[in-house]
Order: C-alpha cells, then structure tokens, then sequence
C-alpha cells in the first residue's frame, strides 16, 4: 500500500505539472540500490529479491482507481489479464553511484515469439519485446514524429534529429530472432547506446523455452538517462544526473505475440498509456527515486556476501 500513500503524498507537489502521466495520479517507486550493490546483469534475479513488493508492478497491480494499471492497450484490447497466458513481475531500480536505470524482468508467457510472422495481423513489433520509454528530467513533451515543416521550418534533418532527443524509446527483445539489435531504438535505428557502459546487455537474461514453446524469462537491464541523447554519440550527448526525490517519467509496455495468425492480433500492455505513447512522454508513468533503504543495508551486503560464497563454492 505504500504506493499509494506515496501517490496521495505527492499528488500537492504535482499540482502544477502540465501533463498528466499515467496512470493519472499514480507514482511508483524506484528502488535505489546501495553504492557496490548493483546487480550483475546476467539474468540471475537473486539480487532483486531484497527488495521489498511495494516495488513489484506485476499484472495484478491496482491503478489509483482499483482496477489493474497494466491493460492491453493496442492489438487484442478487449482482453483481461490472465495469468496463464502472460504474467509479469517488473521492478525499477537506480543507483547513484552508477547514474543507472535498472530494471528486473520475470516473465511467464504460453507462447514464446521470437520470429515475425507471415503475415502483417500483429501490432507492436510482431514479436514478444518490451517496449521501454524513459524521460529522465521529467519533462514530457514530444519526443518523436515531428513534422519538419511545421516544427523546423522545412529543416528534414533537424526533424530526423529530433526523434529520441529529449526523451528515448526503444524495443527490447532479448533473444530475438528477427535480425534487429536486442535493444533496437525503432525511432531512429541510431544504436551506439546498446551496450556497456550505456546499455546493458544482449545477454543478460535467462529464458527457459524457445520459440514456440511455453516458458519463463528473467532478464536484467539496465540504461542511460539522457537529458539530449544525440544520433552521432556519447561526446555530443547529454547525461542525465540522477537524483534521490526526483521522479522520472518511464515507459513500461510489454508486448505478447502468440505467433499471432489471423485475427490475432496479439497484446501490447502498458501502464494505462495511451496511443500518443510513441512520441509523447508525458504519457509515460510516474516513477520516484527512492533513498537507499537503511534497513536493508546491512541484509543487501549480508544477502550479496552469502551469494558470493555459494557462487564460489559451486564453482570449486
Ligand atoms: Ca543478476
Ligand atoms: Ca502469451
Ligand atoms: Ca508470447
């Protein structure tokens, strides 16, 4: 319930803000994690269980009005949650020691979709991804598709430039089989940010099932945050400094293909987004960078201790 006595607690503060994120009223929590406890990003999830469920977003998690936050918002929209057909535990997490979104992926899904179809029936990539959005300053605001005569002046390259400038997004798809890169930035095809020190990684996850059969995966990500994120790299680009008590504007879209045929048009859930999501981040979720949590420190150290003599003993 903690996140929404926080949601009630920092409603007066938001007052003022211009665009209502979604879902309206709602802000979740980032788990900050002790300087030295960052997660290795393998896909092992053991790191993460630390942390406390008023952190977990899962499908049953209520929006302020009582109903689940996350819904089927293009392709298959009439569709409720089921848990046998796609579940999901997420968590959002930072550290300041690394100026560092995280982010930790289970997932359960009937149908692994790697591959795009034959056929064009599916929405949303056509194949099982995620679509993440992130808006570190919080500033909403358009994003990409911008019309070059009417937003530059006729300037077609200032336009292109633009997309994922102030606010970026992108498809995950670890495991893919569709030839684009496992963090594919579709708005730009711009990819210089898809691995460490800004991105991480191809590799860090753990999936139990392949293409076309049932199973889980667990998956460990973490992103830069960018104040101007620019096409030609790091030296023309602005980070974003992460700060504890700010909040973060953040996309959260899971998309489920099923090797969707026909009239399946599969589900992308998001966080109550709607459809100006794309380009528009002042439609992405609320999330608030947490403190480190002093209780849990000493258990943080004492759990990462214990793992690393377990690691260790296995492997002699
Ligand atoms: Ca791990
Ligand atoms: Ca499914
Ligand atoms: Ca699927």
């Amino acid at each position: 319930m903690r996140k929404i006595f926080v949601a009630v607690a920092v409603a007066g503060l938001m007052a003022g803000a211009a665009q209502a994120h979604q879902p309206e009223g709602a802000i979740w929590l980032a788990w900050q994690w002790p300087a030295g406890t960052e997660p290795t990003m393998d896909g092992d999830l053991s790191e993460w269980q630390i942390i406390p469920e008023d952190f977990v977003i899962d499908n049953n998690t209520p929006a302020p009005d009582g109903d689940p936050a996350l819904i089927v918002s293009e392709g298959n929209t009439d569709q409720v949650t089921d848990l046998a057909d796609f579940s999901l535990r997420f968590i959002l997490a930072w550290s300041d020691r690394t100026n560092r979104i995280y982010g930790m992926v289970d997932r359960y899904d009937d149908v692994i979709d790697l591959e795009i179809g034959t056929d064009d029936s599916g929405c949303c990539g056509q194949l099982d991804t995620m679509e993440l959005g992130l808006d570190a300053d919080h500033s909403g605001g358009q994003y990409a598709g911008f019309d070059a005569e009417a937003d530059f002046g006729g300037d077609a390259e200032a336009a292109t430039r633009a997309n994922g400038r102030q606010a970026q997004t992108f498809h995950v798809g670890w495991g893919r089989q569709d030839g684009k890169p496992w963090k594919w930035n579709w708005q730009h095809e711009i990819n210089w940010d898809n691995d460490p020190p800004w991105s991480c990684c191809e590799d860090s996850f753990i999936m139990s099932g392949s293409h076309g059969t049932e199973g889980t995966t667990t998956a460990e990500i973490y992103l830069t945050p960018w104040d101007e994120f620019d096409h030609d790299g790091p030296a023309n680009s602005v980070e974003h400094n992460l700060t504890e008590g700010a909040i973060i504007g953040f996309e959260l879209a899971p998309v489920d293909m099923d090797i969707a045929t026909g009239e399946d048009k599969g589900a992308k859930w998001t966080l109550r987004a709607p459809g100006d999501i794309w380009n528009q981040a002042g439609s992405f979720t609320d999330f608030l960078l947490m403190p480190v949590d002093e209780s849990l420190v000493d258990a943080t150290a004492v759990k990462r201790d214990s793992w690393g003599r377990i690691k260790a003993s296995v492997a002699q």
